[in-house]
């Protein structure tokens, strides 16, 4: 992937955005890893989604599971150990105070992040789309609990049946969550302004709410350090760190301006 230059959209650009914020009465947000990127947490893409040697897609998966559970649980066991370690960044703040301003019942963020940093940052509603990272639920029994902070064995087992725990995550070729995936459709179809922030837009069923948003009209906004599957579709892209734009954004909705807005951050 090449580096774009560090990037900040032109006032014009943040207008534009700010115009079609201002006038939603429900706004909904589909976030991917990039919103966690200043974080310290990898994107997929970024490492060219690899991980020692793995494409992504070949370690999460049921199948990679059935055939070698202990080299997908030295994944997960990674990445938790990792996730405990980071905090939410401006952009995860800036999108919790988003929330407050509308009302949780007005303002939904629907995730396909598993890091939890939304949460961590005070969001109140969101929909995880794939998972968590602190979740475990059992292969077998009916046993699914937050394991969140404690470092699991190599092949955890069930403390109810025995059997053997998988992360309570969504992997390729599996189904969303029903009742989650049912409310972030619900979410999209009565919002008025959609926000796509830090995601390549490639992952379906996820990217497909974008499309859902189109359907019934609502305003797009994309916030990405750069072009993706997605931009064709969306009605303003801004060209940044989300960690950058989302707190400028926020400023400029509370009506301040300048360098007050951005903490001096200037293109
Ligand atoms: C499904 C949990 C029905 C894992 C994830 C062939 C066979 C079977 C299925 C398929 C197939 N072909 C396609 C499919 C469907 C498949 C799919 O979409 N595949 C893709 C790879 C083409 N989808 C599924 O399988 C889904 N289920 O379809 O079920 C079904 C059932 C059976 C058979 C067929 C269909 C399940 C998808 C869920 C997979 N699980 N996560 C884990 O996390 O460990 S997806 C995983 O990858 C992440 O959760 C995330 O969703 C996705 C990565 O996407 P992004 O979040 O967008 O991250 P990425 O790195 O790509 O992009 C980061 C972006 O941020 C970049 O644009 C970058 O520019 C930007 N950025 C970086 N830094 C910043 C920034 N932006 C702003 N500021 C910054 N600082
Ligand atoms: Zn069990």
């Amino acid at each position: 992937m090449h580096h774009p230059i560090e990037h900040f959209p032109e006032d014009r650009e943040l207008e534009q955005a700010l115009a079609l914020l201002r006038v939603a009465q429900r706004v909904t947000v589909l976030t991917g890893a990039g919103v966690s990127a200043e974080s310290g947490v990898p994107t997929f893409r970024g490492a060219g989604g690899l991980w020692e040697g793995h494409r992504i897609e070949d370690v999460a998966t049921p199948r990679a599971f059935r055939r070698d559970p202990g080299l997908v649980w030295r994944f997960y066991n990674l990445r938790r150990a990792s996730v405990w370690k980071v905090q939410p960044n401006p952009g995860h703040f800036a999108l919790a105070e988003m929330e407050q301003r509308w009302g949780a019942d007005s303002f939904a963020v629907c995730t396909q992040n598993v890091d939890g940093l939304h949460q961590q940052a005070g969001s109140q509603h969101v929909l995880e789309l794939h998972g968590s990272l602190a979740r475990v639920r059992c292969t077998v029994c009916e046993y699914r609990a937050d394991r969140r902070g404690e470092d699991l064995p190599p092949l955890p087992s069930c403390p109810q049946c025995g059997e053997l725990l998988r992360p309570d995550i969504v992997w390729f070729e599996e189904m969303l969550p029903a009742d989650v995936w049912e409310r972030a459709v619900e979410q999209t179809a009565n919002c008025e302004c959609f926000l796509v922030v830090g995601t390549s837009g490639v992952v379906y069923p996820a990217a497909g709410l974008i499309d859902g948003a189109r359907a019934v009209g609502a305003s797009i906004i994309e916030i990405n350090l750069e072009a993706t599957a997605a931009t064709g579709r969306v009605d303003v892209a801004l060209h940044g760190k989300s960690g950058e734009i989302l707190p400028r954004l926020l400023a400029m909705l509370k009506g301040e301006s300048g360098a007050a807005a951005t903490g001096g951050i200037r293109a």
